[in-house]
């Protein structure tokens, strides 16, 4: 990868963390209401992934942790930002908040509350591309807490058997809001879980993105030849609680927030970048501060001076407007 677009990378990365705090800090002034679940310390896999895939072309689906899967596909952060202020310039116009950020124009396909519900999903748009017959992929993001549902199960023997065009990427973070992975499945290891439905499966470092793109890179190309699904696991840490409710302390020791905390992928990608010679220490502080800036001076003005939805629309978007079934009507005119 040329140096100018791991340059580039670092500063997605930078902006994705910034803009993440900043919505905590929306949420402490009650600016952002509902659920938050926040992504700093997981960036590396999204941007390692994502970066190996082809933004607009192919299919992105996750769960309720969306934000910066949105932005890495293409969202503006403004429209996303704004969503979480629940606006009508928002993402879903201010109807979905955090959990479903939704953008078709970017194939970013939300944003999912239910844990597992994207499984399914992503085998259904992977199904419509074989039908298609184009070179796409889709790409299902989630976390390891998520491969306990019979969802997983269920998709996993599907997708395999019809050897559909979809990539899974395990987030693993070990936790599960407050359940550590051991207490909740004898099958420690996601990809062995994978690799049992004879999928092509792996687990590598997600904190390192090199690493991680290297892992994407084989995946993504394996999907895209046709030979069927992928299932990667990448061993990461989410450094804040699992929502705003939680400040993610009481479940695991400091020691093991902090040995994490070292491993800050935003914070490892920097260093090496130094140590190859392609940033300079100032050059960080100078990239840092422009993401600041961006989320202070465009993004949050525009979300905190975007009009609310209108009361009276209310019961839009709940059923399709041209849909005579939905609205009431049979076939045929009547009621
Ligand atoms: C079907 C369903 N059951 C339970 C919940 C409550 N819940 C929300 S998040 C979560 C944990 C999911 O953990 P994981 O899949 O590892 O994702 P992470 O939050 O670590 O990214 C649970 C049980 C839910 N949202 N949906």
């Amino acid at each position: 990868m040329e140096a100018a677009d791991r340059k580039r990378l670092l500063q997605e990365m930078v902006f994705a963390r910034r803009f993440e705090e900043r919505t905590a800090e929306a949420y402490h002034h009650r600016d952002i209401g509902g659920f938050l679940h926040l992504y700093p310390g997981q960036e590396a896999c999204a941007f390692g992934v994502l970066e190996q895939a082809r933004m607009g072309h192919d299919y992105v689906i996750t769960g309720y942790r969306d934000h910066v899967h949105a932005l890495k596909c293409g969202a503006d952060p403004k429209e996303v930002m704004a969503e979480l202020y629940g606006k009508e310039t928002g993402s879903s116009r201010g109807r979905g908040g955090s959990m479903h950020i939704f953008d078709v124009k970017n194939h970013f396909m939300g944003g999912y509350a239910l844990v597992g519900e994207p499984y399914p999903l992503a085998a259904g748009l992977a199904k419509g591309i074989k039908m298609k017959g184009t070179d796409q992929i889709a790409i299902c993001f989630l976390g390891d807490g998520a491969n306990n549902q019979g969802t997983f199960h269920e998709t996993l023997n599907m997708a395999q058997l019809w050897e559909l065009p979809v990539l899974f990427v395990c987030e693993n973070n070990l936790y599960a809001i407050g359940t550590s992975l051991e207490r909740s499945t004898p099958a420690h290891d996601q990809y062995l879980r994978a690799q049992s439905y004879k999928m092509e499966a792996d687990q590598v470092d997600g904190q390192d993105i090199d690493t991680v793109m290297e892992a994407a890179e084989k995946a993504v190309d394996f999907v895209r030849s046709g030979k069927g699904p992928y299932f990667l696991e990448l061993m990461t840490y989410r450094l804040r609680g699992h929502s705003m409710s939680d400040s993610g302390r009481g479940y695991r020791s400091e020691d093991e927030i902090k040995q994490w905390m070292e491993r800050d992928p935003i914070y490892l990608f920097r260093d090496r970048l130094v140590e190859e010679g392609v940033l300079t220490a100032d050059e960080f502080e100078q990239m840092d501060k422009d993401a600041q800036q961006h989320v202070d001076d465009e993004v949050i003005p525009f979300a905190e001076n975007s009009p609310e939805p209108d009361v009276g629309d209310l019961h839009k978007y709940v059923l399709s407007d041209d849909d005579s079934c939905a609205m009431g009507q049979i076939a045929g005119g009547g009621k």
